[in-house]
């Protein structure tokens, strides 16, 4: 009877599954389907007869119930969890402080070398019993490896003889939410902040354990939920109450609760007359603010600072540098655990030669002046979160001070949240590349993960592209780069193709029809973004103010915010020359690298145009002229995008149809924009090269005028 009723409830959720119900998109990545491959399904029923969870405390319940419910809905029959170890083929997850039974299996060692949030995932014999043991020196560290163990089921990998040791390789992994109070989010493309200021502290959107949920899944330990354009509001008693709320939330799931700061606080909230970091009073004001913060929240994370930067205020304002704010803060914050993450994205009022050597010039000289908990965060390159940049010169060169990196997960540069673009490559590109600062295979991975110098703090912040759209990202393929990016912060090595092919198979589905069509399609999407947008080392030509679509004659105000600042296109060429005949911000990166730069010969053609100011006529190594090869460059964009259409069509019936549709009608989106951006971009510089587009291709349907012409209103994101 009881095999007739389980042969019942499989068919039953297997039919549901294959007919293709529909999906939102809201469960991301934990779908936890059932697992349709019937071998398989037999190997995990017999691995798992049983599942045992040690401990009492709110994150072992977390765990229990996210195992209960992740192997109950994909091995399609219930489980329950229980305390005690009675027979063999168990789930076993446990550490050695909430349990006897981990205790005696000799792990010790093995946890030794794993820190607190590391964990194993190994087969145990014990007493002639065999078991799967999840084990680790923390809870949250099994609750890592627990939804470790459920990723390996969703992605049909075996069970059996499992010897898995994991650690993260980063401290501090954190999301960065660029959300207002007022619910809008600067950069945001997924509709408003799903904080709900407004219904906080009393009203808990059941949202928010789920945010924790898949944070905790990659490994995402915490998060700064305000916009580093910051309002001094949130750190009034009435918001440090609500936030409070949402620390409780995720506290079990280890995730901590970071805030911005406004350097000016103290005088807009604090009724100081100056925020000046050497003032004796202006420290205490901090201090009292901090334990007031402390006190609502013992396990604060601490604070996200922009400082001097596009009209922020900060310690430059009096004089001070940014060690001497970072310190300030940071003095508050140590005795209580906590840490400052100060950014060098930094802008001088005084426009310089080239922006591009800004944050250099200024953290450079810093290096070894900052307290021991402070990171000076730096985004991945010196300008601005383009398709394609070289890495930051900072990374590196400040071998005393632990280096944040932050990427940008929310689309603004790189197609809103329209266009499919898998961004791991460029976070990979990035992380890979050999700053030679202590020698060859100094990478900036080794920067990042404290390794090259010996820090103690490492970290990763990614700049969210979280809304309260039902799919949280907007594009359902923009989960993705949420997924990647928690996962490169775990592990920095990790490579973008595995995280590729892990999200496809968690995501959509392990048929191999699916996964060998979406992987190659998910792994050369950035490419083709570069092509359509800024091929050749081209960069920062897009609209003015909200960023969406091409403005390469971006013209007028403050010349760093300008397009032609960037491109320098005229009768005898095109590019920003950064080598040593020019700007010379080659000279901030380390030898061979700046040779390599340096000269116009030996860079990569794909950062042609970001150091060098190249005549239209100069022959590239294939033998095509620059110009030809920027012409070619933008179609290859688009016709990539187009041959992205055909193969996601011939995925219909393969994927449910919500998703499906979805997906579709925002690649005809980006289909459209690729063609906007290439013809807006080629007759612009057309202006100045004077030469044709190979007849090979298709005319331009528009005019230059055109396209110069067009004004949008509420593009999201910004202020309108
Ligand atoms: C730029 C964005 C702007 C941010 C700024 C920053 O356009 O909205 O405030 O970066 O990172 O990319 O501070």
């Amino acid at each position: 009877m009881a095999n007739l009723t389980k042969f019942f409830l499989t068919f039953l959720l297997l039919f549901t599954f294959l007919i293709g119900k529909s999906e939102d998109g809201y469960e991301l990545w934990l779908r936890y389907k059932p697992v349709d491959n019937q071998v398989l399904l037999n190997e995990y029923c017999k691995a798992i007869k049983e599942v045992v969870v040690f401990g009492q405390s709110e994150t072992t319940e977390v765990i229990k119930s996210e195992i209960a419910r992740g192997l109950s809905a994909m091995l399609v029959q219930p489980y329950s969890v229980s305390s005690v170890v009675s027979s063999e083929n168990v789930l076993v997850i446990g550490t050695p402080s909430n349990s006897e039974f981990i205790r005696s299996l000799n792990l010790v060692s093995r946890l030794d070398r794993l820190g607190n949030e590391g964990y194993l995932i190994v087969e145990t014999t014990s007493k002639g019993k065999k078991n799967i043991v999840i084990a680790s020196n923390s809870e949250v560290g099994t609750l890592y490896g627990a939804f470790h163990f459920l990723r390996l089921i969703q992605s049909n990998k075996s069970v059996v003889a499992l010897n898995i040791e994991e650690k993260p390789q980063t401290t501090h992994r954190l999301l960065n939410h660029w959300d207002n109070l007022d619910r809008t989010i600067e950069r945001g493309y997924a509709g408003f902040s799903i904080w709900d200021w407004h219904k906080l502290p009393d009203y808990i959107d059941p949202r928010y354990t789920d945010y924790a949920r898949a944070n905790a899944s990659i490994g995402i330990n915490g998060t700064v939920i305000t916009n580093v354009n910051a309002n001094a509001l949130v750190l009034t008693d009435q918001y440090i109450k609500k936030v409070a709320a949402l620390a409780k939330v995720f506290r079990p799931y280890g995730i901590k609760i970071y805030l911005t700061a406004r350097f000016s606080a103290p005088v807009e909230i604090g009724g100081l007359k100056t925020a000046d970091p050497l003032d004796a009073q202006v420290a205490d004001w901090w201090k009292t603010k901090v334990e007031e913060i402390y006190k609502a929240i013992p396990d604060f994370g601490g604070f996200l600072v922009k400082a001097n930067s596009e009209g922020q205020p900060g310690p430059q304002n009096y004089g001070r540098n940014h060690a001497d704010g970072a310190n300030m803060l940071a003095k508050a914050l140590a005795p209580h655990g906590g840490v400052v993450m100060w950014r060098a994205f930094v802008y001088d009022h005084n426009v310089p030669d080239d922006r591009a050597k800004q944050a250099y010039t200024e953290f450079n000289p810093l290096d070894g002046k900052f307290d021991e908990n402070v990171f000076v965060q730096v985004k991945n390159g010196a300008i601005d979160f383009q398709p394609r940049e070289p890495f930051h010169p900072l990374f590196g060169a400040m071998p005393k001070t632990p280096l944040m990196m932050e990427f940008q997960i929310t689309q603004e540069y790189t197609g809103c949240a329209t266009h499919l673009v898998y961004l791991a490559p460029l976070f990979e590109e990035c992380l890979d590349a050999d700053t030679h600062a202590k020698g060859k295979g100094s990478t900036v991975a080794k920067v990042i993960d404290g390794s090259l110098d010996n820090h103690l703090y490492s970290g990763m912040a990614g700049v969210s592209n979280i809304g309260n759209d039902r799919n949280w990202t907007g594009h359902p393929f923009a989960q993705s780069n949420w997924y990647a990016y928690g996962r490169l912060a775990w592990n920095p090595n990790l490579s973008s193709e595995d995280i590729a092919d892990e999200w496809i198979r968690q995501t959509f589905s392990n048929d191999s029809k699916v996964i060998d069509v979406l992987k190659p399609m998910m792994m050369q999407s950035r490419e083709a973004m570069v092509d359509y947008m800024t091929p050749l080392g081209l960069h920062h030509i897009m609209a003015r103010n909200h960023h969406w679509g091409p403005g390469p004659w971006v013209d007028g105000g403050r010349p760093d915010w300008t397009s032609l600042y960037y491109h320098r296109a005229d009768s005898l060429g095109i590019g920003f020359n950064r080598s040593s005949t020019g700007s010379n911000a080659v000279a901030q990166y380390y030898e061979p690298v700046r040779q390599q730069f340096d000269k116009l010969e030996n860079c990569p053609e794909n950062l042609l145009l970001w150091f060098h100011h190249v005549p239209w006529t100069y022959k590239l190594k294939n033998g095509q002229t620059l110009w030809n090869a920027i012409c070619d460059q933008y179609y290859r964009g688009t016709d990539a995008v187009k041959q992205m259409q055909k193969q996601w069509q011939g995925l219909k019936g393969s994927i449910d149809d919500q998703r499906f549709d979805h997906v579709s009608q925002l690649l005809q989106i980006q289909v459209n924009e690729s063609v906007w951006w290439r013809n807006a971009c080629l007759l612009y510089f057309q202006q100045f090269s004077k030469m044709p587009i190979p007849e090979k291709y298709e005319k331009p349907d528009k005019t230059l005028e055109y396209y110069q012409n067009l004004q949008f209103r509420y593009v999201p994101g910004i202020e309108n």
